[in-house]
């Protein structure tokens, strides 16, 4: 993760094994980041799709509104990063393309498009983490420094505004079109018919269970306002197997079902706050179903995979949550009453537990 060392050989140098390389990388790995969520928000890779051919500095600085000066330097490190392809004329020209993994992600129209996680990571998460030495020695999320939100309700300081919720309902959306079918197969879910999606958002995973299984049907469980803008935003292809339900899943009465999918929920929350939501869960879950938990696994001594190291520390600075273990997974999962667990690592991102009731 964020290393770029890969491109500029050593090989030769001398005294380069005592080149501090990752370190250096490290301390400037944000330069990295930056450098892409300027290009994006730019639409520089938007651009590049949509003209015929490649093009120049002067085209694309003009297209999207931006200095030559400033353009020039931009492409030029997006080239570095392997994001843009250079190709050099004979008359000297210098022109851009985009990768093909830059045409794949990093373009708003594609169907696996990560843009709205580079822009929620650009305009929110970098902002938390300017808080990060603060997180760390309160224990606590940064929303008042960041944003000036003083809410206790976790979920109002996330949804601060109408826009600020859309944005992070795209987030949520977006790592589906990545990893979410690996998540919904990661077990046989064909004997679940009835699932429930609690906090299941605008509905992109319950879109998967139903392509996957087609004789189930999904209830997307959210708050009031986040099933609102869903019903008017998303999932506007009204498939008859999916709908919604309005309901606070810490409060109010939950439906029986064969499978509850519960999917980065219990990241954001306590231990005390997951055991409270698993046993009302238990409490609802018809004998023999059970609760699917979504999330990014740590392994068990806790020594990685890097990418959930670091999302627990985001889940430090922007929730009350925290990444677990499978073990710690299992644990909170017994305390509620399930007593069968079953893990599946997917080797990407998300993982999957599963929680049975006895039959
Ligand atoms: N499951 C989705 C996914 O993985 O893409 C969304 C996960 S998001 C981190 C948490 C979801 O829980 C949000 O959609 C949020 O609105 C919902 N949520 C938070 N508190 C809730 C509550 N008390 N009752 C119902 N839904 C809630
Ligand atoms: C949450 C998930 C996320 C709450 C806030 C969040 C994500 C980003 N912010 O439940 C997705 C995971 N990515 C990271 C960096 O943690």
């Amino acid at each position: 993760m964020a290393s770029y060392s890969g491109t500029d050989s050593t090989e030769g140098v001398p005294g380069a094994s005592s080149y501090p390389r990752k370190i250096l990388d490290y301390m400037e790995g944000f330069l990295i980041s930056k450098t892409l969520f300027t290009a994006c928000e730019l639409g520089v890779f938007d651009l590049l799709l949509a003209s015929d051919g490649p093009q120049s500095a002067e085209e694309i600085s003009q297209a999207v509104g931006a200095s030559l000066d400033g353009t020039q330097r931009l492409l030029a490190a997006c080239a570095g990063m392997e994001l843009l392809t250079a190709h050099h004329r004979d008359n000297g020209q210098v022109v851009y393309s985009n990768t093909a993994d830059a045409g794949l992600y990093l373009t708003r129209s594609s169907p696996v498009s990560l843009y709205h996680s580079i822009q929620y990571s650009s305009r929110t998460i970098y902002l938390c983490w300017h808080y990060l030495t603060d997180a760390i020695r309160e224990g606590g999320n940064q929303y008042k420094k960041a944003f000036g939100v003083n809410s206790k309700d976790l979920f109002q300081a996330l949804y601060r505004s109408d826009e600020e919720m859309v944005k992070f309902m795209q987030l949520m959306n977006s790592i589906w079109n990545i990893c979410g079918t690996d998540v919904v197969k990661a077990f046989d879910l064909s004997p679940f018919g009835t699932i429930y999606d609690l906090g299941g958002c605008s509905g992109a995973l319950a879109k998967l269970l139903t392509s996957a299984y087609p004789e189930c049907t999904v209830t997307i469980f959210d708050l009031p306002q986040v099933v609102r803008v869903s019903r008017e935003h998303f999932v506007a292809d009204g498939d008859p197997r999916i709908d919604f339900q309005e309901g606070d899943f810490f409060k109010d009465p939950l439906p029986a079902a064969d499978l509850y999918i519960l999917a980065r929920i219990l990241h954001d929350w306590t231990d005390q706050r997951c055991i409270q939501l698993l046993t009302r869960v238990h409490q609802a879950c018809k004998p023999g179903g059970g609760v699917l938990l979504v999330e990014a696994l740590l392994r068990e001594d806790g020594s990685g995979p890097l990418t959930a190291q670091l999302y627990s520390l985001n889940m430090l600075v922007q929730t009350e949550g925290r990444e677990r273990t499978a073990g710690e997974y299992q644990a909170l999962l017994s305390a509620a009453g399930f007593s069968r667990v079953q893990v599946r690592r997917t080797g990407k991102v998300y993982d999957a537990v599963l929680g049975q009731r006895e039959g």
